[in-house]
């Protein structure tokens, strides 16, 4: 299905306003089409938002609400005998995260990747797979639309809208524990907190491969904020779609640290509505393609913080 809806600009204040100018907007309107052109004094200053950890906030009607996220160091990577553990994750490193930033509550939806192209921010409608839009997460989207949402979300607000790094994911989706994942080793206990391969998916889908023995309710997609969130109050980091996060790919974490790498390939984390169990961790990296669009793929945004 694609997007039914009405077109949210008659609802939304999209931003930059479009204005037609000309030296000689008379002559232009016979002579030649009128050129549209960003106007040139509108220059949209950020609004003041909240710094204090915990707290949420929303900057536009149709921007993703989002929470502060406050500093401090957390141990990246999985140790080598992790269950499930794949060649291309850290090893366990300190990292530091130095300044607050914020972080979406939530993936991306369909609706909010709507606001995007009824403001012409977005060229693209990405298909729904028939299992609904709304506030479900927006998928069949490439790392490099989620770079361009992002920076259309910028323009709409003045503020400094991005993709999270891989050190900010994986910060975010630990959220202060050491565990295999936000809710502890267990991966059975996905079910109240993530959207995942499960006895519903493995009946729906009819996959072979190894499944979470419990069931979430939900065959593929869900609704974003499904399930619970984790210590930062942030939902679905694990499970529901894999996310998009910034930065190029490298085959060990010296790379990740250094910000090279092949910047063809850009990578993802934490799983999706079809991952089996050892794919449903906070260490797990993967890559694809920077232009791939596929079903299991969505992201969230990270928003700079003013010092
Ligand atoms: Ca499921
Ligand atoms: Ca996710």
């Amino acid at each position: 299905m694609r997007f039914l809806r009405l077109p949210l600009a008659l609802f939304v204040n999209c931003f930059p306003l479009y204005f037609a100018v000309g030296e000689n907007l008379e002559a232009s309107a016979q002579d030649a089409p009128i050129r549209i052109a960003q106007f040139p004094f509108f220059d949209k200053k950020p609004i003041d938002v909240p710094d204090e950890p915990g707290s949420v906030f929303r900057e536009c009607d149709h921007c993703p609400q989002m929470v502060v996220i406050p500093p401090g160091k957390f141990t990246m990577g999985s140790p080598k005998d992790e269950v499930g553990r794949y060649k291309f994750e850290c090893e366990e490193h300190l990292v530091t995260i130095e300044e607050p930033f914020a972080i979406g509550v939530h993936e991306v939806t369909f609706d909010q990747w709507g606001a995007c192209v009824d403001c012409g921010g977005c060229k693209y409608e990405p298909n729904d797979e028939g299992w609904g839009d709304g506030d479900r997460p927006v998928i069949n989207v490439s790392w490099l639309d989620a770079v361009a949402y992002a920076g259309w979300l910028s323009r709409e607000t003045g503020a400094d809208y991005r993709i999270p790094s891989e050190q900010e994911w994986e910060y975010v989706a630990r959220a202060g524990t050491t565990a295999t994942r936000f809710w502890g080793d267990e991966a059975y206990d996905a079910c109240s907190f993530a959207a995942v391969f499960d006895r519903t998916t493995k009946e729906s889908i009819g996959m072979a491969y190894d499944h979470h023995d419990c069931d979430d309710g939900f065959a593929h997609t869900a609704p974003v904020g499904s399930f619970q969130p984790n210590g930062f109050g942030v939902h679905d980091i694990l499970g529901n779609v894999w996310e998009w996060v910034d930065g190029c790919w490298h085959d060990t974490c010296e790379g990740i640290i250094a910000d090279t790498g092949d910047c063809y390939f850009r990578v993802m984390r934490g799983g999706a509505w079809n991952s089996e169990p050892d794919h449903v961790r906070a260490a797990l990296r993967i890559r694809d393609d920077q232009d791939v669009r596929d079903k299991v793929s969505g992201f969230r945004v990270a928003r700079t913080l003013p010092q």
